[in-house]
């Protein structure tokens, strides 16, 4: 059967549902969740049926009067990793390897927590007893789509920074997954996080250097909210300079999850072609550094993954799967397959 991208995202959001329907709960939903997905990453990166030249090159979308801008970034061919001599690079930014991707388009800026909180209060599920003190079942957890939401948050989700222009932060790889979903209907385009090869692309801009404004570590401050002058909290996106594509806060402000389970010796063995990370694996790649980094995290190959003390503070751990509480380094912002749906 000849598949395009909306028929398999639609396949895989019948998975989804239906895993929710079995009333094993939102780990067996995250669980199948996690493995199609990967899976429709291959897929939909496949297919691509505009060329990039006859596609706009930005776009804002408008979601009930919060709005964003993507922006086309072309596909091409380029030098993924950090080559040995790098200062402070580390052994899973190699081997330095070519990866050709496909054209996309990329948020110029991290979700904001408006944006966020907005699809918190339309999806969180009700908590585990009704008005009368009765227990609830899964299924009655489930909204009118038949997608269950995020359960609700532990303590603020601000952090007490408050919201306006700031990044979204403290959720779960899962749970940025389901915003992603939540975007798709209500925008009707496929949005996603992009891939950990796509985000490094975007992020270097052209450039082979260590840093997207070249191998100087002391103009960070220039383009990064890090720990030399972040005060400890995120700032507003969209403050410091942009990338030379007009990508705001790659480096800095919030770490950003990419679809990619990580694999340590992954780039020895990686496809050339739109590489979607490995087929298995728990734990999860968050690229760009944050505001408690110290310069070399903000690296374009630096490479983080998901630390097993980052769910620690959540007591309803391993039950819920949907947040992070007081870990206010982690954000992720959206992409979209360019030429598809
Ligand atoms: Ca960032």
């Amino acid at each position: 059967m000849r598949a395009s991208p909306d028929h398999i995202f639609s396949l895989a959001g019948r998975t989804v549902s239906g895993a929710v329907k079995n009333e094993k709960g939102v780990a067996c939903v995250i669980d199948v969740m996690q493995r199609s997905m990967v899976v429709l990453l291959g897929v939909v990166t496949a297919f691509q049926v505009c060329p990039a030249q006859d596609l706009p090159k930005t776009y804002t979308e408008d979601v009930g009067g919060l709005k964003f801008e993507m922006v086309l970034i072309p596909g091409g061919k380029f030098k993924m990793g950090s080559p040995d001599g790098e200062t402070d690079r580390t052994e899973n930014e190699g081997p330095v390897h070519e990866v050709e991707l496909s054209p996309f388009y990329l948020c110029t800026k991290e979700t904001s927590m408006e944006l966020f909180t907005k699809y918190y209060e339309e999806t969180v599920r009700p908590g585990d007893r009704d008005k009368d003190g009765n227990p609830i079942s899964e299924n009655q957890k489930k909204d009118v789509d038949g997608v269950t939401g995020p359960t609700p948050v532990y303590g603020d989700l601000t952090m007490g920074w408050g919201a306006e222009g700031r990044p979204a932060i403290a959720m779960t790889w899962e749970n940025a997954m389901f915003f992603c979903q939540w975007l798709s209907k209500k925008t009707g385009k496929t949005y996603r996080l992009p891939t950990e090869a796509e985000w490094e692309f975007a992020c270097r801009a052209g450039t082979t250097t260590a840093f997207y404004f070249g191998d100087d570590a002391g103009r960070a401050g220039e383009y990064a909210w890090f720990e030399d002058n972040s005060d400890e909290r995120t700032h507003p996106c969209g403050e410091k300079k942009p990338n030379a594509w007009g990508l705001y806060d790659m480096a800095g402000n919030v770490r950003e999850w990419v679809v990619d389970v990580y694999g340590a010796e992954y780039y020895g063995k990686s496809p050339a072609k739109d590489p979607t990370g490995p087929a298995e694996g728990k734990l999860h790649v968050a690229r760009g550094g944050a505001w408690d980094s110290p310069p070399e995290e903000l690296r374009s190959a630096a490479r983080c993954f998901e630390e097993d003390w980052w769910r620690s503070y959540d007591p309803q751990w391993p039950k819920s799967k949907w947040w992070l509480p007081k870990i206010g380094f982690i954000g992720f912002r959206v992409a979209r397959s360019a030429g598809g749906k």
